[in-house]
């Protein structure tokens, strides 16, 4: 098992420096170690930033489904390997062993392909977090068809345009789903989506809340009964190393979604081996991540990376708030969880509630706590250190994007120091590079630059589905030979990174770059605060001045506003300086936010900035009435 399983520092530095002087070799080591090859590769690495054209272990020949399925049956066939834990605490959670998992998939992969579904063909999966969503992913894997996920909580209109974009010809839904106390129509969605695909030949329908639903005649089939027909065995299609597995949609600052293209080979061996050493899965573990599988963070992090260790992996259906949000800690007693992987925008909502209703579990199997999606704040940090964790588990702050398939810079748990609200440093075989606004690259510690990364690591997207000089333009033409990120970092006196935020959100104000991550930490120290984000806007002497729209953690907070304000401003001069200090404070219900938690600033921008007529696609928001209320409360 040498280099696979990192167990002290001092290995760290010596896997990472071996991992960066001869990069071939090392990852060809793991990729012989640790995978089941049908046929070995003729050549681990060929690249060209330029073109830009990624090559990993091409010529080699293989399927991610036998690597994360069928290899295990011989030693964990009875393990569980998926644990779906419902919405509803009161339906039993359900235990799929490897063994299960096995026949589930084979028997979904024979109904794709008696519905015509060949290898190559792009397979739209809109499922909420239910079993079938994990069986369906590894199901088009199985036999070579492209999957294109849609998180289930995109409207019409999102999952239409992605379906278009990338011409699936089949869509894998649910008849609807539960969120916490509500449901939710999906086939209705997709019904009112697929007038305008034309593409669109069969609709494969899960039953999961029994609703009433239309099916449309030669078109529409319920899943179950072509499922209890199918065979139980069905042979994986043998792919090529670089042969397109997923496309993964995500959202540009501009314009329309990316669908991020994800090869075979690489994304397998790499999301395996960032899985064992960040969250030092050990066998028998129970590992939870809470992400959705619509997302990067549930498809490296849920199915892919956990299978290919032969790992048990929890699917949870519901949300941290229901019944009640002592929801998650319930779950962490009840399945023993050792490693849990969530996102700080759930940690703060978390840790809005107190501390009482974690108090009531026992969270002492815990050894790993994972964050991901945005930098986490101090203050959420330490909440989450201090009372999830005790202590005693340390925090990984997961720095990663969708384009690059696995986790990039992190701390390994008792390996590597942790530093609050750093991300600290980049994984084995990753070369981050700090840029300055000239497009060179700053030496030495102690400096702060946009985020790029200099050599290619097995799981880089590949291209954006149908628009290869789309690809080239948004990563690898802001700095010659570099993938930019499009986040801005520092690196400290000892090397460790500081994610600063996406450098679309950094302000100038009088000639100072000003991150917002830093200012919005120094404000969540607050003790009234439970949220903020600041934007700029035109500001005739200082170019920019920023505004900032803060969350209360008590709504109806008697104490008057501007002395608030007055205390926010001086919080900030003492963290950062007075050149930080906010011109405008408002105090807003909630903040607009993805699906996935981060925070829409396009959309406070320009509400700061006064351009309200033209505020853009707000349909894809988690929150979208939250906007209309800050807009009426503008200062
Ligand atoms: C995995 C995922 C990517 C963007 C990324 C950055 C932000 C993610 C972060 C983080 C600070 C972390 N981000 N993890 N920022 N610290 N630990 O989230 O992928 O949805 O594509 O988002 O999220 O800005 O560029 P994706």
């Amino acid at each position: 098992m040498s280099n696979y399983h990192i167990k002290h520092l001092e290995e760290y530095y010596q896997v990472y420096r071996k991992s960066i002087r001869e990069p071939e070799n090392f990852w060809e080591e793991v990729a012989e170690e640790h995978f089941l090859w049908r046929k070995k590769w003729d050549k681990v690495l060929d690249w060209d930033f330029s073109k830009p054209e990624i090559k990993w272990f091409e010529g080699a020949k293989l399927n991610i489904t036998e690597n994360c399925i069928d290899r295990h049956l011989a030693t964990r066939g009875d393990k569980t390997a998926i644990l779906f834990e419902p919405n509803d605490p009161k339906e039993p959670s359900e235990h799929i062993t490897y063994r299960q998992l096995h026949q589930r998939v084979n028997q979904f992969a024979n109904v794709l392909k008696e519905n015509g579904v060949k290898k190559g063909d792009r397979v739209c999966i809109y499922v909420p977090m239910i079993p079938e969503l994990a069986i369906s992913v590894l199901a088009c894997a199985r036999i070579g068809a492209i999957h294109s996920v849609v998180f289930a909580g995109f409207s019409s209109t999102a999952l239409a345009t992605r379906i278009n974009d990338s011409g699936c010809k089949m869509v894998i839904t649910a008849d609807g789903s539960y969120r916490g106390k509500k449901t939710i129509d999906l086939k209705g969605i997709v019904d009112e989506a697929l007038e305008s695909c034309a593409v669109v030949e069969t609709v494969l329908v899960a039953k999961r809340i029994h609703s009433e639903i239309k099916m449309k005649a030669g078109r529409d089939k319920w899943l179950q009964p072509l499922l209890d027909e199918a065979s139980a065995e069905c042979k994986a299609e043998v792919m090529d190393a670089e042969d397109p597995l997923f496309i993964l949609y995500t959202s540009g600052s501009t314009g329309k979604p990316k669908g991020m293209v994800h090869t075979t080979a690489g994304y397998m061996v790499y999301t395996a081996y960032t899985f064992k050493n960040a969250f030092q899965y050990k066998e028998n573990d129970v590992y939870w991540c809470t992400a959705d599988i619509g997302w990067i963070t549930g498809h490296s992090y849920i199915v892919y990376g956990p299978l290919a260790n032969g790992a048990t992996t929890v699917l949870f259906e519901g949300v941290p708030s229901y019944p009640d949000f002592g929801r998650f800690w319930e779950i962490v007693e009840k399945h023993k969880v050792n490693q849990f992987y969530t996102a700080p925008t759930a940690i703060r909502a978390l840790a809005k509630q107190g501390t009482e209703l974690i108090d009531k579990y026992d969270l002492s199997s815990l050894k790993v706590l994972g964050s991901v999606g945005e930098p986490i704040n101090e203050e959420a940090w330490h909440w989450y250190n201090d009372n999830v964790g005790k202590k005693k588990s340390p925090i990984i702050d997961t720095w990663w994007q969708t384009e690059t398939g696995g986790i990039m810079i992190t701390p390994i748990p008792y390996v590597t120091p942790t530093k609050p609200t750093y991300a600290s440093l980049p994984f084995i075989g990753i070369q981050p590079a700090l840029m300055d606004e000239n497009g060179d690259e700053l030496k030495g510690n102690q400096v702060e630059g946009r985020l790029c990364i200099k050599f290619p690591w097995p799981s880089i997207a590949r291209t954006i589905w149908g628009n290869h000089e789309r690809y080239k333009e948004t990563y690898f033409s802001a700095f010659a030979n570099n993938y930019f990120t499009g986040d801005g970092a520092l690196r400290d006196e000892v090397g460790y990174y500081r994610i600063t935020g996406r450098v679309d959100d950094v302000i100038i104000v009088s000639g100072h770059n000003l991150g917002t991550a830093p200012i919005e930490d120094a404000i969540n120290e607050h003790p009234a605060v439970a949220e903020s984000a600041i934007v700029g806007f035109p500001h005739d002497v200082k170019g920019s001045a920023l505004y900032g729209y803060v969350i209360l953690k008590d709504a109806g907070e008697s104490r008057n506003h501007d002395n608030l304000r007055k205390e926010i401003n001086q919080i900030i001069t003492e963290h950062i300086g007075p050149i930080a200090k906010l011109d405008k404070i408002q105090f807003s219900e909630g903040l607009p936010k993805t699906r996935s938690g981060k925070i829409m600033r396009r959309i406070l921008r320009k509400i700061a900035s006064n351009e309200i007529e033209n505020l853009g696609d707000t349909s894809t928001l988690l929150n979208p009435e939250v906007v209309q209320n800050i807009i009426d409360n503008r200062l």
